[in-house]
């Protein structure tokens, strides 16, 4: 398997898919999240929860990373060149990557390479995985808005903690597992459901809900005052070419005055 993906990287069968964040105020896009999508012939779309614990053995994992870097970078700078104004692409990485050497330097020859503004990307750093040594943490995170990329914490409240690196790091973003919107109903799960957004603005940062399949939910979270939001009722991540079109109609039904 770790060959196969291996072979898969550099044949570029590995795909990005785009999946829209959007506003809940105005429906706008405001941005997007980079999913990985294997296609194998006579099998189709692959997702990363199959082949991901995969990767993680075989220290794949950080060459997948960098890949999908590579290839949001190369798709910002193909919408520059074609004159589609882009909207900021959130990329995943995993918590292995902090441990690489150079990582920092890696992120910006990326966005050298492509002539690609550091605020266009967003990096995505999974609760999944615990997060150790802070002075190893504060350095990175700071090294990485010296370049002027910006940070999410991704799955939050539903792995280990996310603490450490929002206490150190200037996060921008902080995307609510969707394990919130299951529990959004009860009232203990509507208190923390309000609280931690309170809490990802009271430093700083965006909330951003992920998972959003119903507009009840939709409702609940713009109720309790998160602004952002990601999910199938927006759509399900899209091949890059269907991602454009949902944009293009996205920003033609807001410059009508359309909402939502
Ligand atoms: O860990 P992370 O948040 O990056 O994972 C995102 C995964 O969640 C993707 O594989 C994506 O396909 C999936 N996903 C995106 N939106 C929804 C949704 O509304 N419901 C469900 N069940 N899964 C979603
Ligand atoms: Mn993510």
């Amino acid at each position: 398997m770790g060959r196969t993906l291996r072979n898969a990287l550099k044949n570029r069968d590995i795909k990005l898919y785009l999946q829209p964040i959007v506003e809940l105020d105005s429906g706008r896009y405001v941005g997007a999240e980079a999913l990985a999508r294997w296609e194998l012939p006579g099998i189709g779309a692959v997702l990363p929860a199959s082949f991901l614990p995969l990767l993680e053995r075989r220290d794949l994992m950080v060459e997948l990373d960098f890949f999908m870097l590579e290839e949001a970078c190369a798709l910002l700078a193909y919408w520059r060149r074609v004159g589609i104004e882009p909207v900021p692409i959130c990329v995943n990485q995993s918590r292995a990557q902090f441990d690489q050497k150079e990582y920092d330097k890696r992120v910006l020859n990326l966005l050298q390479k492509y002539e690609v503004s550091p605020e266009y990307i967003t990096l995505e750093l999974t609760e999944g995985q615990p997060y150790g040594d802070r002075r190893q943490l504060r350095h990175i995170g700071k090294s990485l808005r010296n370049i002027g990329v910006r940070l999410a914490v991704d799955d939050f409240g539903a792995g280990f903690s996310a603490m450490p690196l929002l206490q150190t790091c200037d996060v921008d973003i902080v995307k609510l597992d969707s394990s919130f919107l299951l529990e959004g109903v009860s009232s203990q799960g509507r208190a923390a459901l309000e609280h931690v957004i309170v809490l990802a603005h009271a430093l700083g940062a965006t909330a951003l809900c992920e998972g959003v399949e119903t507009r009840e939910q939709a409702e609940l979270l713009w109720e309790l005052g998160c602004p952002l939001a990601q999910g199938f009722l927006y759509s399900r991540p899209v091949p890059t070419e269907v991602f454009g079109g949902l944009l293009a109609e996205n920003r033609s039904r807001q410059a009508a005055g359309c909402h939502k």
